[in-house]
């Protein structure tokens, strides 16, 4: 199967090299699962990719959280993301001017060495965008950004008017890779991907195979309704990373998303 004939218009408006790297793992792996990697040691982070890493296409990190980081086992945790043919990308959710985001890739973290996509939010204005890519650039690597559009966690100020406003700026900018919408709520998701029209992609988190209300605010929807309000990655942690079985989790939220790819392309 050829990631043209199952990503269609997608594929063909989105020319940022990421993009097309994505739509290509997932449909190698059969998967449009990202997996939250919230575990705060980096034994736990190990077992965790090397249980899950075959059933999903990227994995989504948050490398403040880790108690016991160290840049060492940190580079041969990208490595082994690596092998399993994963895009490596690190939720960040940078919010300074473009100047400062491009200094904040580098530092300790060093996150422009090896994430292939960050998180932005589009507070401070598109320049962010650029800072991003900057930063990518001075060490001769490409990526790109996801920019929050919407967010699953209730109460948010992310609000309609907000949501409009980045989706125009985002669109236009190439170095945009895509969007973060909502997982939780399908028709809002659904108003999203019309006002994002074909080419950016829609990367939602607020998904469970168990709907409902998670811890500190969270919401969760179910996987195959986002995919098919036009998510084009689900966005899974603890559904996947607290469970007894995550491989086996995994798999099923693998299957979930590439068979709701696979209706939506038969126009369901
Ligand atoms: O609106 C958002 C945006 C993000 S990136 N809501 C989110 O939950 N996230 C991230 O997705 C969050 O930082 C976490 O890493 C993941 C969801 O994890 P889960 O355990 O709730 O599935």
């Amino acid at each position: 199967m050829q990631a043209e004939d199952v990503w269609g218009r997608r594929w063909i408006e989105n020319s940022l090299p990421m993009a097309r790297s994505y739509m290509e793992v997932a449909v190698r792996k059969k998967s449009l699962v990202c997996l939250a990697a919230d575990r705060n040691t980096m034994d736990g982070l190990f077992e965790l990719v090397n249980a899950v890493g075959p059933y999903i296409a990227a994995l989504k990190t948050h490398v403040d959280l880790v108690d016991d980081w160290t840049s060492e086992r940190w580079n041969e945790f990208c490595r082994t993301a690596k092998e399993f043919d994963l895009l490596v990308f690190e939720d960040r959710k940078f919010a300074d001017i473009g100047g400062i985001s491009r200094k904040q890739m580098a530092g300790v973290y060093n996150i422009r060495q090896w994430a292939d996509l960050v998180t932005a939010h589009l507070i401070s204005g598109p320049d962010i965008v650029d800072g991003l890519q900057s930063a990518w650039s001075d060490v001769g690597r490409s990526g790109g950004v996801l920019l929050l559009a919407q967010m699953s966690s209730r109460g948010n100020l992310l609000l309609p008017d907000y949501t409009s406003e980045v989706v125009e700026k985002g669109s236009q900018h190439p170095g945009v890779f895509g969007f973060i919408g909502n997982g939780s709520r399908p028709e809002e998701l659904k108003l999203l991907r019309s006002s994002v029209g074909q080419e950016k992609l829609i990367w939602t988190p607020g998904v469970n195979l168990a709907v409902g209300d998670g811890e500190m605010g969270q919401r969760y929807g179910d996987p195959g309704a986002a995919v098919l309000a036009g998510s084009d990655c689900i966005i899974v942690g603890s559904g996947i990373h607290k469970s007894n079985d995550p491989a086996s989790q995994a798999q099923a939220y693998a299957e979930a998303s590439w068979s709701a790819l696979l209706e939506r392309n038969n126009g369901a």
